[in-house]
């Protein structure tokens, strides 16, 4: 299905249009203009921001007719539209996506340069929408570049966080959270829909009564209501005309002022309401895969999930259907089970507010949710307690009991007697404080439920929802993430994307097989020689700017070792730095070690409450300060700790890094992101079979991946024989060595208590079992010293590495979710001239 608009136009025919031309001219003439009149400023007077300002302006202006386009279809009653519901999205900078994807970037480079002014710095100083934790916002933005490229027509509902994720400082080596107020200078890239708010209950109490045909139903009085205010971005696809949006949800009190009060003279109370209303989408939880049970949190889950689904419900009856089809119009995908009070909140608009039957509603709630599981953190798995619950959503307490109570009784026919079955499936934990699970609740109220990685949606078949593929094993399947290539390549790494362009043409941005193509190129030692120097440029770059960021001088031409990710235990960026005290001790016993001179580079946030993470930051730095000074080792070895490691970092370090590091225990990473945007950018890997490491090293090829570590199935069996860490301590002199010397004070001014809340965890606990993996760990690094040796081969697997990666471009998962659950086609937009 092709459509086309045809909007009112307000061009003058034959004269291009200030607001759309694309000639130079055109462009500074309404750069400067936009300075003028949005900005306020003269040339003489702009800061950098103001020109940064201007130039958004200038290129949101080019994409708003193909937006309103898009905006328009969707309200066709036969275009499907894909609602992709996500506490997080952690979107980056907007402005040179933007350029790459409406496919302008040469000529505003080219008029931003002759007005005198420099387009990367421009580009470089828009403040990143940090709104997400990491992987799963980041996957969530990924995912809505593919689905507008692809042209299927998408929304993207979340939360207008005042306050993303904080800044990280270091200070004396440890991490200091800094408040990110990322709208400080305005946003350009949002529009409010005031006209589109919703209102949005809480608290209060439920009311039973009989309706006019004498049915039995249930009336909600809130104790208190706000406004959910929607903001739109525009997600534009590359080279289509299909511009999705965004929507985030900000909350405001439903009036400013409460009269009664205010005019009681009580000022305070007054403005009092509007505060607490606002504090609903002031901050994002900085936690990563660990619950807090905070109300406020369940506050902020239910206030976005209730904003999008009266704003799905609105669409649809506005497109001429009714309710009956609500399925057929929209498939709503759950991001992890943030968004899962969903299944209540819509049971509750369809049965309460619209009179559906329980039954017709229950049917249309699952054909139009789905829920994909991102973790299987134990400590990840949302619990509610029934008190809190119930206090803040009293009707959805009821609801979830009466979605239990037909659910068990389905379950008790199929498993007669099993009482412990019945235990797990429950969506209540009844031990102790009684609870609500959230990912029993999103499983029985969705048609579908998917892993992340191929690993990953195998283990949840086998551990955490056991019982649920069971009962249901028709809803399982698996979509393994993927990432954008146009943000990962075209736009943070615009000289691979041109050698790669030269050697085979463009269009693979769309079609990330066809890298495929450069494999030939791989035996070509001319082609490998400009492949090794741009990746020279790009390590002399970022070597630069870490002598700019931390005075640490780093040599381009050294192996750039690299872990950016969230520092947590299961990530073990800790066995990372047990390799490298392990570098150190050699060298410090025999100078004279023939090795390549390495860089590691760490990059990564700690949730704030997160003690061991902090630590381990903290021991980081504390050894880099020791190995950098030591004249017997720094040629060879340089540790460096990059602060703020967030999207715009991300676009700086993947396109420098040959050694990726993937080194989670086995079964417990869902997939991971990052891996696959190094391997794309021509990193090798060294990692566990873990998550989507399993995948790249099928694509890429076994003899192309420093494979090292046990097996899920082997971590499995050593913890049920009952692990003893202090056994490899004391069987492996080096490990030992190690360990003793990072006890000793060495790296902490003799201090032996600073590291010992670690060093005793990993002795006596290791729940990661980094001592089991550690041998395996630095005989595969060994491997890699040599593999690095050979420049040639090693130039080689990059090459492959890269042509390999056609299966993570988030094109291939998005295409995937579209045809195995959401039914969704592309709609291409042809807009009359
Ligand atoms: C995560 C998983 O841990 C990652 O392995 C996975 O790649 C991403 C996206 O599917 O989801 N789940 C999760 O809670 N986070 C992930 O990164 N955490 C954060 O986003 C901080």
């Amino acid at each position: 299905m092709t459509v086309s608009t045809n909007l009112p136009s307000f061009h003058t025919p034959g004269v291009e249009d200030d607001r759309t031309g694309l000639g130079i001219e055109t462009l500074k003439r309404a750069f400067f203009d936009n300075l003028y009149y949005v900005q306020g400023k003269l040339p003489n007077r702009a800061s950098t921001v103001d020109y940064y300002m201007a130039l958004a302006y200038t290129v949101r202006d080019r994409l708003l007719q193909r937006w309103l386009a898009t905006e328009d279809i969707l309200t066709r009653p036969e275009v499907r539209i894909v609602g992709y519901l996500s506490a997080e999205f952690l979107m980056g900078p907007h402005l040179g996506n933007n350029l790459i994807n409406l496919d302008i970037y040469a000529p505003v480079k080219q008029a931003i340069e002759e007005s005198g002014l420099n387009l990367q710095e421009l580009i470089d100083i828009e403040e990143e929408p940090g709104l997400g934790n990491g992987g799963l916002g980041r996957l969530a933005a990924c995912y809505l570049d593919s689905l507008a490229s692809l042209q299927i027509p998408a929304i993207g509902y979340g939360i207008r966080y005042e306050f993303g994720i904080f800044d990280q400082e270091i200070v004396d080596g440890w991490q200091v959270e800094i408040t990110d107020k990322w709208l400080k200078y305005g946003n350009p890239w949002e529009v409010a829909r005031p006209e589109e708010a919703v209102e949005i209950k809480f608290g209060g109490y439920t009311q039973p009564y009989t309706d006019d045909q004498g049915r039995y139903r249930v009336r909600w009085v809130p104790g208190s209501t706000v406004m959910g205010i929607p903001y739109d971005t525009p997600i534009t696809g590359y080279n289509v005309n299909t511009v999705n949006t965004l929507r985030l949800w900000k909350a405001e009190a439903p009036e400013s002022f409460d009269f009664t009060a205010f005019n009681q003279g009580d000022y305070w109370g007054a403005v009092n309401d509007k505060v607490v209303s606002e504090t609903i989408s002031k901050v994002l939880y900085p936690n990563d895969e660990q619950i807090q049970g905070k109300q406020l949190r369940l506050q902020q889950q239910f206030f976005f999930v209730s904003c999008s689904l009266q704003d799905v419900i609105r669409r649809q009856l506005e497109s001429g259907r009714t309710l009956d089809t609500l399925h057929e119009k929209f498939s709503l995908q759950m991001n992890d089970t943030h968004p899962s009070v969903a299944v209540a909140e819509l049971m509750r608009l369809l049965v309460d507010e619209h009179m559906l039957e329980w039954d017709h509603a229950w049917d249309i709630t699952t054909r139009t949710l789905a829920y994909t599981n991102h973790t299987l953190l134990p400590e990840a798995l949302e619990k509610w307690s029934v008190s809190l619950f119930g206090s803040l959503l009293p009707r959805h307490l009821e609801i979830i009991f009466e979605i239990n109570s037909r659910f068990l009784d389905q379950v008790r026919l199929r498993y007669p007697g099993d009482e412990a079955r019945l235990g797990q499936l429950s969506l209540i934990d009844e031990g102790g404080d009684r609870s609500v699970r959230m990912a029993n609740l999103a499983c029985v109220g969705s048609h579908a439920i998917n892993g992340v990685a191929a690993l990953h949606s195998e283990l949840l078949k086998k551990t955490v929802l056991h019982d649920f593929y069971e009962l249901m094993p028709e809803k399982f399947c698996n979509v393994t993430n993927g990432v954008t290539p146009r943000r990962w390549l075209a736009l943070s790494n615009p000289r691979l994307t041109a050698l790669i362009d030269r050697r085979i043409g463009n269009g693979w941005l769309t079609h990330l097989d066809r890298l495929r193509e450069l494999e030939s190129a791989a035996d070509d030692a001319g082609f490998r020689h400009e492949w090794r120097m741009v990746k020279r440029d790009i390590k002399a770059d970022l070597a630069d700017h870490i002598a700019n960021r931390t005075g640490i001088s780093v040599n381009p031409d050294t192996l750039f070792d690299i872990q950016v990710k969230r520092i947590h235990e299961y990530k073990r960026q800790h066995l990372n730095v047990l390799h490298i005290v392990t570098l150190y001790h050699r060298l410090k016993q025999n100078p004279n070690q023939d090795m390549a001179g390495r860089t590691f580079i760490f990059g990564g946030k700690a949730a704030p409450g997160y003690d061991m993470a902090k630590r381990i930051i903290k021991l980081i730095t504390s050894v880099g300060d020791v190995v950098n000074k030591d004249p017997d080792v720094s040629d060879r070895l340089r540790v460096v700790f990059l602060p703020d490691y967030n999207v715009t970092f991300g676009q700086r370090v993947y396109p420098a890094a040959e050694l990726s590091e993937q080194i989670s225990l086995a079964g417990l990473e869902a997939s991971g992101t990052g891996n696959m945007k190094f391997s794309m950018n021509g990193a090798l890997t060294i990692g566990t079979l873990d998550g989507a490491n399993v995948e790249i090293r099928e694509e890429v090829g076994a003899e192309n991946f420093f494979l090292f570590g046990m097996k899920t199935e082997e971590v499995t069996a050593l913890r049920s024989q009952g692990y003893n860490p202090m056994s490899y301590y004391h069987s492996n002199e080096t490990l030992k060595a190690v360990i003793d010397l990072i006890a000793s004070g060495h790296f902490s001014h003799g201090d032996r208590e600073l590291f010992r809340p670690l060093i005793d965890n990993l002795l006596y606990h290791d729940p990661y079992m980094l001592l089991a993996d550690y041998q395996s760990y630095v005989d595969c690094q060994d491997q890699v010293d040599r593999a690095y040796r050979d420049s040639e081969n090693w130039v080689r697997m990059s090459i492959l590495n890269a042509a390999r990666m056609g299966k993570f471009s988030s094109d291939r998962s998005i295409q995937d979710y579209a045809q195995t659950i959401w039914q969704a086609d592309a709609v291409p937009i042809e807009i009359e001239a």
